[in-house]
């Protein structure tokens, strides 16, 4: 729909768009859908926008998407990948600008504001400069002149989404420049029509040598923005991944969330499932955010009191695409539900908004209600026994990022280690470490720099430890590492009878679809059991207490 006609429309009595009353005022999906129509970290098909190199839809299935997403309460969206490419950067040039805005229209009768990824090289890659310094005052004319095209054909786009200086993308800082320089050259040129940036503060080292022990990725984001507070335009949000790692199992919360004072900030989740199964593996990422939210920030404040307050947007990477059910696993429509839900009311725990989907979708016969229910609560917990033990994350294989590769990323360039020798595993990261700790506030700093206090699912995060190490359960580290993959995969087998049981109450091409799925997940499940008992036996020479079967 064309924004003057939304206009008129808006005012009339057919005017259905939902009014979400929240406290978060941007309830926003990132895709990372390219422009080729392959979806980065996609698992449920090719792109639902785009597809050898144009924008490329079917419109019914477009808007039977805008209005799912605007009823339960998402109210931006962005389409194209943060990984910008040559050709999806002309989105915001003349030859693709008026597709753009007619997919722009589909949401915008849903009320969802369009928001379009760009690339800082933006000057130099479209309009032939020969820089792209924010200094630069061609660049600075450039940017704006962009922005006026832009806005001519989507008047009330939602703003520009910036991945820079992050994994390969050029950015200000290539230049010398700030993030702020980067951040608020763009936000100058949209601010006059009402147009925001929001910045993305995944910034780190990417070419790390594993060598180096003083290098510590999870202080990057930190270390980069936070001297900065004040220093950003006001149309300028920053875009802040949960954790300081990268959308891992078992992170804590990243310290740059509610630390600054003066800037706008975003929480960033992932709906799709990169290091949480790819939609083969069940998992509900719901249990995951009401931890996180629930996480402290201060020793007063945990992350749910910034929900409104210090951040007032929250973004989720999508996990759609063109398969008929939407996600792949048919399960994992409850996370793109749950966020949707959660993001309107950070409230809600995670209970409540997978026990109205479980409804929703399958009924509220308690025969079925009860048990997909108690599964999807403890998807969570069972995936994390198999695959991250107490918050050490990354042994997964590289680039694809699933199954078992215990020392994957541990001689690689990108900052993911857990260093284990024959007799200790993870990193110190207290103040006598690599110093991360201390960009917390000081309570946090100190519950989380004393190993009696440190909570336990995060012990192997902030301390190197000895596999002789006891935990609360009296069992040591090792014991506990053996314990949690034989146990996993007993859990697998149980979601497998319990789906069985199932059968008779469901379509039966739901039915099979997920059987199939779970039975993936119970190969999984013994990979990662065998790999990384395997390893760690090889590494320790120490056996299983209850004597259980580990390869040499
Ligand atoms: C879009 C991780 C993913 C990348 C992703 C990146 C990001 O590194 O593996 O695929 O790139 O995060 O968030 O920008």
């Amino acid at each position: 729909m064309a924004y003057s006609e939304y206009k008129m429309w808006l005012q009339s009595e057919n005017a259905a768009v939902p009014k979400v009353d929240s406290i978060i005022e941007e309830r926003i999906l990132n895709h990372w859908d390219n422009i080729d129509g392959s979806v980065e970290r996609g698992y449920s098909g090719k792109s639902l926008f785009f597809k050898d190199g144009n924008i490329c839809y079917d419109k019914n299935r477009i808007r039977d998407y805008a209005r799912y997403l605007s009823s339960i309460g998402i109210n931006r969206v962005c389409c194209n990948n943060v990984n910008v490419t040559e050709r999806s950067a002309r989105m915001i040039a003349d030859d693709l600008i008026d597709d753009v805005a007619a997919l722009a229209g589909i949401f915008r009768e849903f009320g969802i504001r369009f928001i379009i990824a760009v690339d800082f090289t933006s000057p130099r890659l479209l309009g032939g400069l020969t820089t792209y310094d924010p200094y630069d005052e061609h660049v600075i004319k450039w940017w704006k002149a962009a922005a006026e095209t832009v806005y001519k054909h989507i008047p009330d786009l939602a703003g520009f989404l910036v991945k820079a200086d992050s994994e390969f993308r050029d950015g200000p800082a290539a230049l010398g420049r700030t993030q702020a320089d980067g951040a608020n050259v763009i936000a100058n040129a949209l601010k006059k029509h009402g147009g925001k940036v929001y910045w993305r503060c995944f910034v780190y080292n990417c070419v790390q040598d594993w060598r180096d022990t003083k290098t510590d990725r999870p202080k990057a984001a930190y270390d980069h923005f936070y001297p900065l507070d004040g220093s950003f335009a006001d149309n300028v949000i920053l875009q802040i991944k949960h954790g300081p790692s990268d959308f891992q199992v078992r992170e804590p919360n990243s310290p740059l969330l509610g630390a600054m004072e003066h800037t706008s900030q975003a929480l960033e989740f992932q709906v799709t499932q990169e290091y949480t199964g790819q939609q083969v593996d069940l998992y509900a990422t719901a249990v995951q955010w009401q931890e996180i939210l629930d996480a402290p920030v201060s020793d007063s404040q945990s992350m749910r009191d910034l929900m409104g307050n210090k951040v007032k947007a929250i973004v989720a990477v999508a996990n759609t695409g063109l398969d008929a059910n939407w996600t792949g696993h048919t399960l994992a429509q409850a996370n793109l539900y749950a966020f949707g839900r959660m993001a309107s009311d950070p409230a809600l725990t995670a209970r409540e908004v997978l026990g109205e989907w479980v409804k929703l979708t399958f009924g509220s016969n308690p025969a079925v209600y009860e048990p997909v229910l108690d599964m999807m609560l403890r998807s969570r917990e069972v995936y994390e026994m198999y695959t991250s033990h107490l918050g050490l994350g990354w042994m997964v294989n590289i680039n694809h990022h699933y199954g078992p590769s215990p020392e994957g990323y541990e001689f690689m360039k990108w900052g993911t280690y857990h260093r284990a020798n024959h007799e200790a595993i993870g990193v110190d990261r207290t103040e006598a470490g690599t110093g991360y700790t201390a960009q917390y506030h000081p309570h946090l700093n100190a519950l989380y720099s004393n190993i009696e206090t440190c909570p336990e699912e995060l012990l192997l995060y902030f301390h190197r430890l000895p596999y002789s190490f006891k935990l609360k359960s009296g069992k040591t580290v090792l014991q506990h590492f053996y314990d949690s993959h034989f146990e996993a995969v007993e859990h697998v087998e149980e979601f497998i009878s319990t789906w069985d049981s199932l059968r008779p109450h469901l379509p039966e091409c739901v039915f099979s679809s997920v059987a199939d799925r779970l039975l993936r997940q119970l190969s999984n499940a013994k990979e990662w059991r065998d790999v990384v008992n395997t390893y760690f036996y090889r590494l320790t020479g120490i056996s299983d207490g209850q004597g259980r079967k580990i390869y040499d």
